[in-house]
């Protein structure tokens, strides 16, 4: 049957405040799906905590909100366990780049079958609008009262650092490169870092959408801009500050970790929505860690 975007739709009305981005991000996403044919039932989203962590539970589909920071370690268990699934993790850029880092460049570093979208908005909203790794310089928030001191960290950076094998951002206000992206970051065989550029329209009073709108270049107007080559993403980064939205980098060649996990079956699910569990490649995979 054909996958509509009625079947993503739940009755949870979103409490985001009016003209936040994550709505843009909550409707990209449930368009990429829908666009890929992909049923909800094979969809998971394992949720940051943050106002961004609310969107697992806008989208009927399974979804997890653990803890702050954590949603990577979840989302890639659940992966390992079952390769029927489209698997999301998402959340705020203080939960994936402040508590959360560590697992993140793991993860990356790793390279399972998933997507992960940082929902950007250059703060910690939910808290009511302190300083997030993102934060711009200068920046006036409840914990920085004379303005941040430092700039702000280089996510897109680290990510290369740590050999991701795709890596895009986006921005909200641009629904149709970020359906794209989503698409293609979905589809990608690995790890794939989608950041997006998500405005909060309530505490972040200067990274508005028009601020984006005047600051962000597309990457496919870069003259002669070569995606596979890291060095060159690592130049543009840099040049640009990392206001770059479009694929900055996708690496077709380094195997994701399915494959060269030991004793691990890809075939075979060791935990399926049937409730059936592989005990035998559950044994083997603990002596392998062992
Ligand atoms: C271990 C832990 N530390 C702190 C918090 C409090 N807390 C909840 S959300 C949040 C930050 C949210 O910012 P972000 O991840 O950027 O998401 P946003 O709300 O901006 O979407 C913090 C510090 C928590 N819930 N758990
Ligand atoms: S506080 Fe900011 S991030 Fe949170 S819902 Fe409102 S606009 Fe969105």
């Amino acid at each position: 049957m054909k996958v509509t975007l009625k079947d993503y739709r739940n009755d949870v009305k979103p409490d985001w405040c009016a003209g936040c981005g994550d709505y843009s991000v909550l409707a990209g996403i449930q368009r990429a799906v829908v666009n890929l044919g992909i049923a909800p039932e094979n969809v998971v989203i394992s949720a940051g905590i943050g106002c961004s962590g609310k969107i697992s539970g806008y989208t009927k589909a399974y979804g997890v909100q653990g803890l702050h920071g954590r949603s990577l370690p979840v989302a890639q268990g659940i992966k390992l366990a079952n390769q029927d699934l489209t698997v999301f993790a998402m959340g705020g850029d203080g939960d994936g780049y402040a508590i959360g880092i560590g697992h993140a460049v793991h993860a990356m570093k790793r390279n399972v079958n998933m997507t992960y979208v940082v929902m950007d908005n250059q703060l910690y909203a939910l808290t009511k609008g302190q300083m997030s790794p993102k934060s711009d310089e200068g920046l006036i928030t409840t914990t920085t009262v004379d303005g941040v001191m430092e700039k702000p960290l280089s996510a897109m950076k680290i990510a290369l650092s740590c050999e991701v094998t795709f890596l895009a951002q986006a921005f909200t206000g641009d629904i149709k490169q970020l359906m794209n992206i989503f698409e293609e970051a979905i589809q990608h065989e690995g790890f794939s870092l989608v950041n997006v550029f998500s405005p909060c329209k309530t505490y972040n009073y200067k990274n508005t959408p028009e601020w984006y709108k005047e600051n962000l270049t597309k990457i496919e107007d870069i003259e002669g801009y070569d995606n596979t080559n890291k060095l060159e993403a690592f130049r543009i980064l840099e040049e640009y500050n990392d206001l770059v939205t479009g694929i900055i980098y996708k690496n077709d060649k380094k195997p994701k970790y399915e494959t060269i996990l030991k004793n691990y079956d890809i075939e075979k699910p060791l935990a399926h929505q049937d409730l059936t569990f592989n005990q035998e490649m559950f044994n083997s995979l603990c002596d392998e860690f062992r």
